[in-house]
């Protein structure tokens, strides 16, 4: 079963006069050979939009058929053991002349990758975005014949559409799976989880230690977020930016709201949560007060009926008066390693038409 795999912060780098089996030249913001725009350097390429880009020159300045060939990046995947099967590379919104046509696609487990001489090719063909003047985001899938597991990878481009002085696209996506409580791992100090971004979803009708029911976005009905407020707004870095659920009564009440919550899947080995908060959201009136939290190593969370409960009490939000600010540290009585994780709201501070939140934070090891 092939999931959306996830990027390990901080560990995403630019490449040039970089070919597949040799090792990286990193490249940096500056406007000569091997540089990139300084605003469009390799953050944009996991940001989750499709108006940054990602721009290489390469080993040219000029418009030519060459400047930011040998061009790309490498990065580490957050998941446990995983093994890449796909991925897709996003357009530009302005420079199909940009486009890259052909990627190598490798994989390493070196720990260095900076000075790593062992990356094995896994891909060497289409990127996926052959197809000029679509609207489509993202181009073609495409698939990696490949079984074995890599924590890290490295996409260099081959070639380019057409005269241009960059290579550019918006966005990379990778694909695959993961084994994540295969590890054996010892307590460490706790440091804040990466969430798996496909495996979020927002719930109401939750029953703790039972089952729940996927809510929809809605602008108006019982079991539905609101507008472009879902649960990936808790995990944007965003503190104006919320998540915001009327549950199963869809008017000013005193109950809306509550028994919503998410649930996620850790991407990492064999997580343990140690520590976690809450920030608040627009309004004091719609602050979670109390919650519940559950773990679980089900695969499937949706159907899972064997919830433990790691935590049931206060949101740490009770005294926060400012919008968008972190509330107190959530410590777990008994830290033991759950894949999965399920936020439920038990009460709110008092009557609105739901309850809402701008971030959550998870740490453990
Ligand atoms: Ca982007
Ligand atoms: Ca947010």
């Amino acid at each position: 079963l092939s999931i959306e795999l996830d990027v390990q912060p901080n560990t995403v780098q630019g490449v040039w006069n970089t070919s597949a089996g040799g090792i990286s030249t990193l490249s940096s913001p500056g406007t000569n050979v091997g540089n990139y725009p300084a605003t469009q350097g390799i953050s944009s390429l996991f940001d989750d939009n499709a108006n940054t880009i990602y721009s290489s020159r390469g080993s040219s300045i000029g418009n030519n058929l060459i400047a930011g060939l040998n061009t790309g990046f490498y990065v580490t995947i957050a998941q446990c053991q995983p093994v890449l099967t796909g991925f897709s590379y996003g357009y530009t919104t302005s420079s199909p002349q940009n486009d890259p046509l052909t990627v190598t696609v490798e994989g390493t487990n070196c720990a260095n990758l900076q000075t790593c001489n062992t990356w094995t090719l896994l891909y060497n063909g289409s990127s996926g975005l052959d197809i000029s003047g679509t609207n489509a985001t993202y181009g073609v899938v495409e698939t990696v014949s490949n079984t074995v597991s890599y924590q890290s990878y490295r996409f260099l481009v081959t070639s380019k559409r057409s005269t241009s002085s960059f290579v550019s696209y918006s966005d990379v996506e990778f694909f695959g799976y993961s084994t994540q409580t295969t590890a054996n791992k010892t307590a460490s100090s706790p440091t804040l989880f990466v969430i798996q971004a496909a495996s979020l979803e927002a719930l109401w009708n939750i029953n703790i230690g039972g089952l729940s029911t996927i809510a929809t976005e809605n602008s108006a009905g019982a079991g539905t977020y609101f507008t472009n407020s879902g649960p990936d707004n808790l995990f944007d870095n965003a503190n104006n930016t919320y998540y915001t659920s009327r549950g199963n009564f869809s008017g000013v009440s005193a109950v809306s709201g509550l028994y919503t919550g998410f649930h996620v899947t850790i991407a990492q080995c064999q997580p343990t949560l140690v520590t976690f908060r809450l920030a608040t959201g627009s309004t004091s009136a719609y602050d979670p007060l109390t919650i519940a939290l559950e773990g679980t190593n089900c695969n499937d969370l949706l159907s899972c009926t064997s919830w433990a409960t790691l935590y049931n009490d206060t949101s740490g939000l009770t005294s926060i008066a400012d919008r968008g600010a972190f509330g107190n540290y959530l410590s777990i009585p008994s830290p033991q390693s759950f894949t999965g994780y399920r936020l439920s709201v038990l009460s709110k501070r008092s009557s609105g038409a739901w309850v809402s939140y701008s971030a959550v934070e998870f740490y453990g090891y």
